[in-house]
């Protein structure tokens, strides 16, 4: 139903990491990570190129793809010391969003019913719709809260005479029910989009954007944990959802929509990697790295290592709170930070 190997080029998993098959639940049965590639460009209004992103994100790294990567700061493997499996991609015709997001929605929900947490490589954002509601739907409407980086709103309402697209999905989530719009969080938003009756809608639904002026004046740590308190009320999990173009286009040019002046790709890394170690994240998603438009695989790389960094933080979240334990950054790295379980820091 869900799998095809891969949609365009080679079939490869995230890594290395063992593949599975979505219909053959023994497979990933007890898998705490399962990725699932979305390579979907069909809700694009400007410069395509996504379809292609799943394969660039699984594929860009210098390294061996040996389903291993142990992080230098956080000190887990976050492709060991979880069970991450990829099932490959799920079959997505660009030419008919209608078949596709279903499809993909029923995957996400597959994966999340199973238990693990469903990563999904996009393709365009309009598939956020299909990867929120997909957890929504197994965890509950209205109990999953949303951080969703990004240099737009992706509030649109109708957009080209389509209701479905990459600018509007955020809107859909919140109409459908799935997601509250209170516990919105966007973090990111620039430029000269959406108009104003599109933000009198987002206020209406109490949804709360950091703008990049905010992020510069009050700083990205504040606004994060003023962000983390609003996500996890009344909330049993986080999606998080990353659009690569919340980065500057000199950090992702490879993007379908590159607005200036956005997030550094440190900011954005360590964004995610407290994201991940303070909150339930119970979804993840990381879109719009549009292959045509890279330069020295830039963009593809920052979205593989966005992706390491989320499970290496999952990891080690899991980890403190099996050994209670706390990962501390102010520590020094390798002389005094202690290492609660020594076998799996080689
Ligand atoms: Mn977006």
């Amino acid at each position: 139903m869900t799998r095809y190997g891969a949609q365009y080029g080679p079939d490869i998993t995230y890594l290395g990491v063992d593949r599975c098959d979505l219909d053959e639940p023994a497979t990933y049965d007890g898998a705490d990570v399962v990725v699932l590639g979305a390579p979907f460009d069909g809700g694009t209004s400007h410069r395509p190129g996504t379809r292609f992103g799943p394969q660039a994100i699984r594929a860009t790294d210098y390294l061996p793809h040996d389903g291993s990567r142990p992080s230098l700061a956080l000190r887990t493997d976050g492709l060991r010391d979880l069970r991450v499996v990829d099932a490959g991609d799920v079959e997505m015709y660009s030419g008919d969003i209608g078949t596709a997001l279903p499809a993909l929605e029923a995957a996400v929900e597959r994966v999340a019913r199973a238990g693990a947490i469903p990563v999904v490589l996009g393709g365009d954002h309009s598939i956020a719709f299909a990867d929120a509601k997909g957890v929504a739907n197994v965890l509950g409407h209205g109990r999953v809260s949303m951080i969703h980086f990004d240099a737009h709103a992706d509030t649109g309402d109708i957009e080209f005479g389509s209701l479905w697209g990459h600018g509007q999905p955020m809107r859909r989530l919140i109409e459908s029910g799935a997601l509250r719009g209170d516990r919105f969080l966007q973090i990111g938003l620039r430029g000269y989009w959406p108009p104003p009756a599109t933000l009198d809608w987002m206020a209406q639904q109490r949804m709360r954007s950091y703008e990049m002026t905010e992020i510069g004046s009050r700083g990205l740590e504040a606004c994060l944990t003023e962000a983390f308190g609003i996500a996890t009320d009344e909330c049993d999990g986080v999606f998080l959802s990353v659009d690569i173009d919340v980065c500057d286009p000199g950090h992702a040019p490879g993007t379908g929509t590159p607005e200036p002046g956005g997030l550094t790709a440190r900011q954005l890394l360590d964004s995610v990697r407290r994201i991940c170690l303070e909150l339930p994240v119970v979804g993840v998603d990381v879109v719009e790295v549009s292959p045509p438009y890279d330069h020295a695989d830039i963009t593809a790389a920052l979205a593989n290592r966005v992706v390491l960094e989320a499970l290496s933080a999952i990891a080690r979240r899991r980890r403190d709170a099996r050994d209670g334990t706390r990962w501390d950054p102010a520590l020094p790295l390798l002389a005094d930070r202690p290492d609660p379980t020594p076998e799996s820091s080689a």
